[in-house]
């Protein structure tokens, strides 16, 4: 017998939390619930304000279709679907059939987004290789290049990943790269996306010898039938946010792809709820076991969703006290 549920959530975020110039103040989405034979299978669709195209009006659609055509006994049509939508129905469906392993990787690069000092006892507790996340281009380039050389400096086994998020001309990207010793930037890991131009950011790592990360690029891309990522060849790493890319098996076909070009895959999260989040913890233990993902991201909200992020004391709220909008 298959049953399904689609929940709604809302989850309050903790105050300080800016997405695109919006204050985001809480966060809103789905959970899908699949149930056959005594076997549940749970995914998040939560269409990320700023950057997903749908919305969740056009997300609810898709999904409640999508429900009902798999409760009569069919399977869902994944190609067709709007990312957020192909994710979290794959991800049900990989739990349902057990597909999806259980162990997951925590260790998160700690992301530091205003307040440097905040990093440095995170940095401190690290067991294993110290990475961490700076977000830069919100201030003077002159200042980020100034406090990444800083951190570079003052600690000597630190790794370093940056995201500009397009926020630089490439003079702009330049007078960053001025102030980072040629003798430190190899252990700049990457910094996504530094210009606002793609060939701009291309331009730059070749003539500054910082490696780059496509992640807006990618998502762009990605919505085009003739994508390939051959063309995307320039960057060291691609920064994979499920959520905006579409089903588990594309994520999974982009990083079987990523892997046979050289080039890195960083799953990474959209700003899921502590549900979706565990989940993709399990996809990046599972397909890429050696790389640490970019989802340091519980501590954006207020409250967890069901699951528990390991380690992280925020409350957890229940998927069953949140409002169940449709089930069949
Ligand atoms: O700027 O890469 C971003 C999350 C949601 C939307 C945009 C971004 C992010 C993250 C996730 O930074 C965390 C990470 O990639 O490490
Ligand atoms: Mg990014």
């Amino acid at each position: 017998m298959r049953s399904a549920k689609l929940y709604r959530y809302e989850l309050p975020m903790d105050s300080g939390v800016i997405l695109r110039e919006e204050r985001l103040k809480q966060r809103e989405g789905f959970v899908v619930e699949l149930e056959l034979d005594g076997e549940t299978g749970r995914g998040e669709i939560a269409p990320l304000p700023g950057f997903s195209l749908e919305s969740m009006d056009d997300a609810y659609s898709q999904l409640v279709e999508q429900l009902a055509l798999w409760r009569e006994g069919r399977t869902f049509e994944l190609d067709g679907l709007y990312p957020s939508v192909a994710f979290g129905l794959s991800m049900a469906q990989l739990e349902l059939e057990n597909q999806l392993p259980q162990s997951g990787c925590y260790q998160a690069a700690p992301l530091c987004s205003g307040d440097p000092d905040e990093l440095l006892p995170k940095l401190n507790a690290m067991t294993g290789d110290k990475v961490a996340k700076i977000k830069v281009g919100l201030y003077e380039p002159i200042r980020d290049g100034m406090l990444v050389s800083l951190f570079l400096e003052s600690i000597p086994d630190l790794t370093l990943r940056l995201d500009a998020n397009r926020a630089w001309t490439a003079e702009k990207a330049q007078q960053f790269a001025k102030k980072v010793a040629p003798s430190l930037r190899g252990r700049i890991a990457f910094i996504e996306e530094p210009c606002q131009a793609p060939g701009d950011s291309f331009s730059f790592a070749i003539n500054t010898g910082i490696a780059i990360a496509w992640d807006e690029t990618l998502q762009h891309a990605i919505r085009k039938d003739d994508f390939k990522l051959e063309d995307f060849n320039g960057a060291k790493a691609i920064i994979i946010k499920p959520t905006l890319i579409g089903s588990v098996q594309r994520c999974i076909e982009l990083i079987e792809r990523a892997k046979a070009l050289g080039i890195k895959a960083v799953i990474s999260s959209s700003i899921e709820s502590s549900l979706g989040l565990t989940q993709l913890a399990r996809l990046a233990q599972w397909q890429l076991p050696d790389e640490v993902p970019g989802l340091d991201t519980v501590g954006l909200f207020a409250q967890q969703l069901e699951v528990a992020w390991p380690g992280c004391d925020l409350p957890l709220v229940r998927l069953a006290d949140q409002s169940l909008i449709w089930q069949s």
